[in-house]
């Protein structure tokens, strides 16, 4: 091992010493989900009525897979495997159809919630001296009582300045002398050009790292904030279905998300055929909880994409590795037939030198045909000069997001802080054609 740990003899675990926890682990899980109305029905369907029929970790692959829509129709009660009473908090999501999903914890699952935010923050190098700034949404959100939580455990001083209020977490960043941050990445920019807009010299503050999560961003995002900043910013992925925060992060080398498979068990499928993949192969993550008494899922479809990474980690640890989140299965865009992940806008924009930190894509039908429209912020100096510099970098956007998308967008460049920024995950896409 070469890297600090909160919890080492389970990040350096052997390989098969780590299955065989899983195994005991699923099997544990399996008593409890037989518990739930929803999973007795499901698993009754494959003829698992009782936990000793998990033979082997690979009988995961004949549970059925659970979806959100799952979760939907199980509201609010029909997956909780334990009594009310020992039921210290719920976290629910109303997503973007606005019927709602419930996960609920005992102090057991608060606990282990904790240790795997713990080990997280502890791999990209968190220490008790740490001054630690959390600027996401305290409650239902599970980014702020995560983080928040986690942090305490390794004795960091917490600063639960949840999100927005932007003069306010720089005053706080100031005065307490900041060292860690915890934020999505486009607030993350967003404060950056506010601490800019306040001549405030970003490379004096005391900030030395950040975590960066929720929201899918591009490496050259994340090295947009590395630069800015002067820091190292360590990518953060969890779902609320998962507990939040905790379920993969990046360590010291930043070579992808470690994703604690003592707690959860990974599997990477063909979102169309629901076969699993290789190693390296594109596909939705599923999840299985391994350690949650009060609302186990099994085979969790996810909706991410990303793939395994493969080879060791130089860290030791051996727990393996998510590849960048390359955005989700329902995000997709098709634009006049060709498939498209804002993702890839993302990464390409984000590479052009005069483009700023923020950036809109609109898409509306015009005629038969779909029209693409990117908003962009441009960088202050541009607006300062000629407009005709304004329009050669606008016409080099649309030719370099040609090569990249295969689609030409139309480009407006709009000065810097112009565009609306949310204070929790950036709304970027909108989509204004009709659906049928
Ligand atoms: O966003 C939990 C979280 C909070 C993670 C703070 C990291 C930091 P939800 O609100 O349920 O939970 O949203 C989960 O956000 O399924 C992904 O689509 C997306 N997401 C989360 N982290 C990343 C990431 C929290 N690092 C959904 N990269 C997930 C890309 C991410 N997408």
């Amino acid at each position: 091992m070469n890297a600090p740990a909160w919890n080492p003899a389970i990040e350096f675990m052997e390989r098969e010493a780590l299955e065989r926890l899983q195994l005991i682990n699923l099997r544990k899980t399996v008593t409890l989900a037989l518990r739930t109305p929803f999973y007795r029905r499901r698993l009754a369907e494959i003829g698992l009525n009782h936990p000793e029929d998990i033979i082997s970790l690979r009988d995961v692959c004949n549970i059925p897979y659970t979806t959100k829509d799952d979760l939907r129709e199980a509201y609010p009660e029909g997956l909780l495997a334990v009594g009310r009473e020992q039921v210290v908090r719920l976290h629910t999501s109303s997503g973007t159809t606005g019927t709602p999903t419930v996960i609920y914890h005992t102090q057991h699952d608060i606990d282990g919630w904790t240790e795997l935010v713990a080990r997280c923050i502890v791999a990209a190098g968190a220490t008790r001296h740490d001054i630690f700034q959390n600027m996401t949404s305290y409650g239902l959100f599970t980014g702020g009582l995560g983080l928040h939580y986690g942090a305490e455990r390794i004795g960091m001083l917490v600063i639960p300045a949840s999100s927005g209020n932007t003069s306010r977490q720089i005053d706080l960043m100031r005065n307490f002398r900041t060292t860690i941050v915890h934020a999505t990445p486009s607030y993350l920019l967003h404060l950056q050009a506010a601490l800019t807009s306040e001549g405030v010299d970003t490379t004096k503050l005391a900030l030395q790292k950040a975590f960066i999560g929720a929201e899918p961003h591009s490496e050259a995002t994340r090295g947009k904030i590395e630069n800015l900043f002067g820091i190292q910013a360590y990518n953060s992925y969890g779902l609320s279905e998962m507990n939040g925060p905790g379920v993969a992060f990046e360590c010291l080398y930043q070579t992808g998300l470690h994703l604690w498979e003592d707690a959860y068990i990974l599997e990477i499928i063909d979102p169309q055929t629901l076969q699993p993949l290789a190693e390296g192969e594109t596909g939705e993550i599923v999840l299985t909880t391994l350690q949650r008494q009060a609302t186990p899922l099994l085979r969790y479809r996810t909706r991410d994409l990303s793939h395994l990474v493969s080879g060791y980690c130089p860290c030791g640890r051996t727990h393996r590795r998510l590849a960048r989140l390359q955005g989700r299965s329902d995000d997709l865009l098709i634009i006049n037939g060709v498939n498209i992940f804002p993702s890839q806008i993302e990464s390409a924009l984000m590479k052009i030198p005069g483009v700023g930190v923020n950036y809109m894509i609109h898409i509306e039908k015009r005629g038969s045909l779909d029209r693409l429209l990117i908003k962009a912020e441009g960088d202050a100096m541009l607006f300062a000069s000629h407009p005709h510099t304004l329009d050669k970098l606008r016409e080099r956007i649309g030719e370099l997001l040609r090569s990249a998308i295969l689609v030409k967008p139309a480009v407006e460049l709009h000065p810097p802080g112009s565009l609306p920024v949310s204070e929790g995950k950036a709304k970027r896409v909108v989509d204004l054609r009709p659906t049928f």
